[in-house]
């Protein structure tokens, strides 16, 4: 059911649903479904985060410019009239800072409490931002170890997950001891950025950007380039080196299917369920596969749709979506791959996770 009703909209919030369309294919459909309580902050709180990433992301910004931006913009987004027309006409969102004045209007007007936690994940998420944005220019160039890239993923996405599930408590739709088990918050941001920089790292690396922490790609290829050399031998060591950031984004999928039994509203569930079930099932499309180092590839519009029906039911059924994900990458496991052990291992372990809270009948 759709709870807005768009004649009872001022221009501002129309405005911000339109900006919300404009920047996110995926975010924008499970918002505009959230329980009426949660729509605007929640629609808000993604604006203000997509601003910020907006410059993050913008690679004909300096440093120099750049990083002051990402480290004041929780200010900036208070400022009556603040907008931003700086980013290159190329960058895909440029819109929203266009007109982000319309978006501080409606800031303004949210509840004081939904407020203070979009202001406070805004903060944490520009410094982090611009601590590795500092990386890049000193070419470094991108993570190291395995610490720093988790670090980088708490500030993009684990920040989202802690401020999301404050305003869900907040608002008496979760289960109030979520906020006592930050870890599980942490794995729902974790798994999903970890997904999305595993399948954009063709994307990322056509704009220069490495996310990929060298922790992990050293002890496949010598430089960072060979992971997208097309000969055969590059191509398996690119393979075993994907396996190994697949088998690590793992490691968060039991703690997010935990995370997903403290959820009692059905439209949060749904909010936070749908993008789960796309995660593993992106997680099994990239395993094994070389496109991701051609190409920007992404999971069937059947395969969407029938995620998206059934992660708006309940916890056992998106149980038996990550069932069905992980028996896949199960079967797609190459005993060949230096880590085909660990992978079964790490399969069979979430596999036994599910048994044990909801056993399949036979
Ligand atoms: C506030 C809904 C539900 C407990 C803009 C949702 C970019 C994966 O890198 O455009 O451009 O290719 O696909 C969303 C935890 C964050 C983490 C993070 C805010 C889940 C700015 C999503 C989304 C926490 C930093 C996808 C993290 O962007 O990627 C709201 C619970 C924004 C969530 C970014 C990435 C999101 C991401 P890219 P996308
Ligand atoms: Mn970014
Ligand atoms: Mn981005
Ligand atoms: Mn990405
Ligand atoms: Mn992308
Ligand atoms: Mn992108």
């Amino acid at each position: 059911v759709h709870v807005r009703d768009p004649s009872k909209e001022t221009a501002t919030e129309k405005a911000c649903f339109q900006y919300l369309d404009l920047t996110s294919r995926s975010f924008a459909a499970v918002i505009k479904e959230l329980n009426p309580e949660l729509l605007m902050p929640v629609c808000l709180f993604y604006l203000a985060l997509r601003g910020l990433d907006t410059i993050e992301d913008d690679m004909t910004l300096s440093n120099e410019r750049k990083i002051p931006l990402l480290r004041t913009f929780d200010s900036l987004m208070e400022q009556d009239g603040w907008n931003f027309t700086e980013n290159g006409p190329n960058e895909k969102d440029r819109e929203l800072l266009v007109n982000f004045d319309k978006v501080i209007v409606e800031l303004k007007l949210m509840k004081p409490a939904y407020y203070t936690v979009v202001r406070d994940i805004t903060t944490k998420m520009g410094n982090g931002m611009a601590d590795y944005a500092l990386n890049a220019e000193h070419n470094t160039n991108g993570v190291n170890s395995i610490a720093d890239y988790e670090l980088y993923c708490h500030y993009v996405a684990g920040l989202v997950g802690n401020g999301l599930t404050r305003l869900f408590v907040e608002a008496n739709l979760a289960n109030e001891a979520l906020l006592e088990r930050p870890q599980l918050t942490e794995s729902m941001g974790q798994f999903l950025q970890k997904t999305n920089i595993i399948r954009d790292v063709h994307e990322d690396f056509l704009d220069k950007r490495r996310f990929w922490p060298k922790e992990i790609w050293s002890k496949h290829v010598d430089n960072w380039d060979d992971l997208f050399n097309p000969a055969p031998a590059f191509r398996s060591k690119a393979l075993a080196c994907s396996s190994e950031m697949v088998l690590n984004a793992l490691k968060h999928a039991d703690e997010c299917l935990f995370y997903m039994a403290g959820i009692r509203d059905q439209s949060v569930f749904n909010f936070v369920a749908i993008p789960q079930s796309m995660a593993i099932a992106t997680l099994e499309l990239v395993f094994q596969n070389g496109a991701i180092f051609e190409s920007h590839i992404k999971i069937t519009k059947g395969d969407a749709c029938q995620l998206m029906s059934e992660s708006t039911q309940n916890l056992r059924v998106v149980c038996d979506v990550f069932r069905r994900y992980l028996k896949k990458i199960h079967k797609k496991n190459d005993p060949r791959d230096p880590n085909f052990t660990a992978i079964s291992l790490q399969c069979g372990k979430i596999e036994q996770f599910i048994e044990s809270i909801y056993p399949t009948q036979n």
